[in-house]
Formats: C-alpha cells, sequence, structure tokens
C-alpha cells in the first residue's frame, strides 16, 4: 500500500429538516390546532482517530463525504429524525486544514480522539411553536439551516517519539532495524527509504531483560543539502519528525560528519526553525570502519555543537545499548511535551440554537449596518445581526410569518436602531427578500 500523507477532500454536512406546517384534523373538530413538528439536525462530518493505520492512503478514491440531511418535521407533532453523523477514520497524528481559510480545524494525536469538522445544519420548528395569545394558527414554519461545507486537507505527521534524521546512506534503516523490530530497507545507495516507517524501541536493563518502557522511533528519507530547495526527496518528511520529543542526528563517520551535521541543521532550520529546539543527540555511525583515533577526533570535533555524542556501528551493534539508554534518560515528559507544543486549533463555530437566542440589539446597532438609499422612495437595508438569516428560515412563507418576524425584530431592537437612524414612517425597510413598511410605534419611545 503506497504511503500518503497529504489528502485533499470535501466534506458536506447534512443539512437541517424544515419544521412542519400543519393543523390537526380529526372526525368532528374543524379546526384543529397547529401540530407541525420539527424538522430533524442534519448529520456532521467527524474526524476520528484510529489505531493501526499509518497512511491516508486508504482514503483515496473517497475525496467526497457527505452527510445525510435531517428529515422534515411531520404533522401530529413528529419530529423529524437527526441525520446520522458520517465518521472519517484516519491514523493517529492527522492535522485538518480549512483549505480555504489556511486554519488548523483538527489535531488529532490520540487514539479515539474526534473533531467535528462540518457541522450538521439545525431542524426548523414545526407551526406548533409559534402560537401565542394573538396567533392561534400560525401558517409557517422555519426552514432548516444548511450543513457546512468545507474543502479540508489532511496532512498526517506520524507520531513517533523519536525521529532518525541524516543524510542518505548514513544508516538511519539500519539503525532502525539494529534497535527494534522493524523491517526497513537497507541498501548502499542513497534514497532506499521512500517513506516513513516506524519501530518500537524497548528499554532492556544491565541483565538484558526488557523493562516496561519503550518509544516510537521513526526512519525517514535522508536529507541533502539543498533539500529545502526541493533536491533530493525534498523536507517533505520532515513533518514527520516536527512532532518527535528527541532527534538524533545519524552521521557516517567516513564521510566529512562535521560538514554534514551543519548542512543538516540548516536544512531543518529552512522547514521549521523550532525543530532545532528538539532534545536533540548525535550517532556516530560506522565507527567500526575507521580507527578509533580518528572516531576520537571526530567526536571531539562534534563537540562544538553542544549535543552528546555517540559512537556507535549499526553494523556490529557497537556503542546501541548506549545509545538507546540515552535516549531513554533524555526523552522530555510526553505530557509536558504535548502542552508546549499544541496547535492552535480553530474553536467550534458555534451555531446558535434557535430555541435559545437570547438577542438584544443596542442602538446604535453593533454589528448592523442600516444602508438608506436616499429619495424618491427611502429604502432601508439591514445587514447584519443575523436578521437576513432569520428571514431566510422563513423564506417559504413570508407572507404568513410576516407579523411574527416583524415582532421578533421589534423585540431584538430593530424598529429603535431605525428610528435613531432616522427612518419616517412609510420608509421601506429591506431584509433579504423580505420588504415591509417602516412605522413609528409610540411605543418604543426611548
Ligand atoms: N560498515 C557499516 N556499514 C553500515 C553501517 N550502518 C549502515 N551501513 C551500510 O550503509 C548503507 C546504507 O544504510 P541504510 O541503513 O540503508 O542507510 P539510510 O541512512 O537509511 O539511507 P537512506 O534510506 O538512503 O537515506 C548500507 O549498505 C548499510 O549496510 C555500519 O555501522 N557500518
Ligand atoms: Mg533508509
Amino acid at each position: 500500500m503506497a504511503f500518503r500523507d497529504v489528502l485533499n477532500i470535501e466534506v458536506a454536512a447534512g443539512n437541517g429538516g424544515d419544521g412542519s406546517m400543519s393543523f390537526h384534523r380529526a372526525k368532528f373538530m374543524e379546526k384543529g390546532g397547529p401540530d407541525g413538528g420539527h424538522g430533524g439536525k442534519g448529520g456532521n462530518i467527524i474526524l476520528r482517530a484510529i489505531e493501526g493505520v499509518e497512511s491516508l492512503e486508504r482514503l483515496v478514491g473517497r475525496r467526497k463525504f457527505k452527510a445525510p440531511n435531517g428529515n422534515y418535521g411531520e404533522g401530529r407533532l413528529r419530529q423529524g429524525a437527526d441525520g446520522e453523523d458520517i465518521y472519517i477514520d484516519v491514523p493517529v497524528g492527522t492535522t485538518a486544514f480549512d483549505e480555504d481559510t489556511g486554519k488548523v480545524i483538527a489535531d488529532l494525536v490520540r487514539v479515539g480522539q474526534e473533531k467535528v469538522v462540518a457541522r450538521g445544519g439545525l431542524g426548523g420548528r414545526g407551526n406548533s411553536t409559534f402560537t401565542s395569545s394573538t396567533r392561534q394558527a400560525p401558517r409557517f414554519a422555519e426552514l432548516g439551516t444548511p450543513g457546512q461545507k468545507r474543502r479540508v486537507r489532511l496532512e498526517l505527521r506520524l507520531i513517533a517519539d523519536v525521529g532518525l534524521v541524516g543524510y542518505p546512506n548514513a544508516g538511519k534503516s539500519s539503525l532502525l532495524a539494529a534497535l527494534s523490530r522493524a523491517n526497513p530497507a537497507i541498501a548502499d545507495y542513497p534514497f532506499t527509504t521512500l517513506s516513513p516507517i516506524l519501530g518500537v524501541v524497548d528499554r532492556i536493563d544491565s541483565r538484558g531483560e526488557p523493562l516496561d518502557e519503550r518509544f516510537t522511533l521513526a526512519d525517514i528519507p535522508g536529507i541533502i543539502e539543498g533539500a529545502s530547495e526541493g533536491k533530493g526527496l525534498g523536507l517533505e518528511f520532515l513533518r514527520h519528525i516536527s512532532r518527535t520529543r528527541v532527534l538524533v542526528y545519524v552521521l557516517d563517520v567516513t564521510r566529512d560528519p562535521v560538514e554534514e551535521l551543519r548542512q543538516l541543521q540548516a536544512e531543518l532550520q529552512a522547514y521549521d526553525p523550532t525543530l532545532l529546539e528538539n532534545v536533540a543527540l548525535i550517532a556516530l555511525n560506522k565507527v567500526e570502519l575507521v580507527d578509533a583515533d580518528l572516531a576520537a577526533m571526530v567526536e571531539d570535533e562534534l563537540a562544538q555543537y553542544g549535543l552528546p555524542v555517540l559512537k556507535v556501528s549499526a553494523k556490529e551493534g557497537e556503542g546501541l545499548s548506549e545509545l538507546r539508554e540515552i535516549t531513554f534518560q533524555m526523552l522530555p515528559d510526553r505530557e509536558l511535551w504535548a502542552q508546549d507544543r499544541a496547535l492552535e486549533v480553530e474553536s467550534e463555530n458555534v451555531v446558535a440554537e434557535p430555541l435559545r437566542v437570547v438577542f438584544r440589539l443596542d442602538p446604535p446597532a453593533q454589528g448592523v449596518g442600516i444602508v438608506s438609499s436616499g429619495a424618491p422612495e427611502r429604502v432601508w437595508e439591514i445587514h447584519g445581526g443575523g436578521f437576513e438569516e432569520r428571514i431566510v428560515r422563513f423564506s417559504r412563507y413570508l407572507e404568513d410569518a410576516a407579523e411574527y418576524l416583524g415582532n421578533l425584530f421589534k423585540r431584538q431592537g430593530l424598529y429603535n436602531a431605525l428610528k435613531k437612524a432616522g427612518a419616517r414612517e412609510g420608509d421601506t425597510v429591506e431584509i433579504g427578500t423580505f420588504r415591509f413598511e417602516y412605522f413609528n410605534d409610540e411605543d418604543e419611545q426611548d
């Protein structure tokens, strides 16, 4: 299965069902009361992190996800069924971005973690809701709201504790194979490793017995100078070590390790400067190929970087238990580390539940734009404040709902705001497709 760590998808939550406009009908009863039920909610689209997958590959071929709509309400106060939520299972370590705003909308770092990425629409209220002492037979109901639609970019960052970085052929995969049960391809040519591979490293005590402690180790493709300009396989794969707690620079002692480390760090810096703040150490590999004096000399030179240096041979097993042990000792506490590195995730955009809206416009109306078109017809266009959205929800019944909406808007302070703005009796007020004549209500004097 191919490895895939970036994927664009489209998600569409379900629309809310419309509220019902219905009147009770029964034998011997001429005029029954309103009994239209509410519409159901639209289904959400939810990202869920699952265990055991390490690629987004399985989602390829299904780029569009749509959750079912809520059902419409029906007579006899029957409520429409909610649309079911749709789950998209992704590997742990998946981050979701809104393609259009670039904002992080979900960052799933634990198995089972969930995040709604497209919220289902709200159901409309049935006409039974709108009865009052003066309105016993409302001939209108509320429509559902549309579900959220989004273009989402998924990016996978494998969640590993420790990451191996180095030039091609330095022996990263050999180290992974020597320290864990992973079985990566190892070969004497550059760019043998084409996609990240994870292994689990157990802590072992002095008698060779495994302790109940382990870390995950990520082996990624080799980095070369100029990778940040796209040379070699580029820096794409550094994404997978952007959340490791420890970096192990793997250097081939037979090349020019001091210079290679300088270049490696420059490339990391170009990709993400915070990578250099990571706890890090150096594995100076293939030491069995050079004599001990040369190895010691290189070790001294590397000291200028201020990082612990371990002389190892992935091939002969030399220095590996020291490397393993010091890595365990250097691992920062996972929880503290996670707190430091938490991504800022877009906060839930809460859609107001219509039944619970408590809203008052304080004139001069904040966030409400009133545009006057002037003579001969004086028209006041209302924008903002949620008025247009409200109209849309009654668009099928505007005529019958007019009085209800008029009262609602008056309670919310719209008439006062208009008066303050200089509206005169007979002026036209326009909210979306809803037009009415402004009248000066004496009770609204302030
Ligand atoms: N002599 C010696 N050879 C080694 C040692 N470690 C790795 N090699 C050899 O170096 C070559 C490259 O090893 P890999 O583990 O594939 O290197 P890599 O860093 O994963 O390379 P890429 O995946 O291409 O980035 C292979 O031929 C290994 O057998 C070592 O400690 N001593
Ligand atoms: Mg490799």
